[in-house]
């Protein structure tokens, strides 16, 4: 049994959307602890500093883009094995590959507009929880 946190971010098009409280429903019904949360506007320096392994993407303009576009909610969750659970109810980055029963397979027709931000390793998670919780 390992218990660890995570940071996950509901991106704008999640608010923008409204479906906030169905995304926390799914959470809360997994069963992961909520143990910090707050709504934020992120600005491009966080945005390129969060994306650092895509900044020379083609893509990356479009990316910044979308997290300007509007307040995004970052939650850190607590539970057994959750970085590895949170990804998996999430379901791929490509919303294409993202099965029906996951957050991206149910709610995404896009592969930049997907909802959704979960750290995917503890590394990550540590570093994440640090840049948006201090
Ligand atoms: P992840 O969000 O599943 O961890 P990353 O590779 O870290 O995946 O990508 C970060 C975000 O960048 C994705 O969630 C998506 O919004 C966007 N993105 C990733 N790959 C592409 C792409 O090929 N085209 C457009 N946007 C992309």
């Amino acid at each position: 049994m390992l218990t660890q946190q995570t940071y996950i971010m509901l991106k704008p098009d999640a608010l923008k959307r409204q479906l906030l409280g169905e995304i926390i429903t799914r959470i809360e019904k997994k069963g992961y602890q909520i143990v910090q949360a707050k709504l934020m506007q992120l600005d491009a320096p966080i945005i390129a500093e969060h994306y650092a392994h895509l900044t020379d993407q083609p893509f990356y303009p479009k990316l910044e883009r979308y997290m300007l576009s509007g307040p995004v909610f970052g939650m850190v969750l607590e539970g057994e094995d959750v970085i590895r659970g949170m990804r998996n109810m999430m379901g791929p980055t490509n919303v294409f590959e993202a099965a029906p029963g996951t957050i991206r397979g149910d709610y995404a027709t896009d592969v930049t507009y997907n909802l959704i931000h979960g750290s995917d390793t503890p590394e990550t998670a540590e570093a994440e929880i640090k840049r948006f919780f201090g």
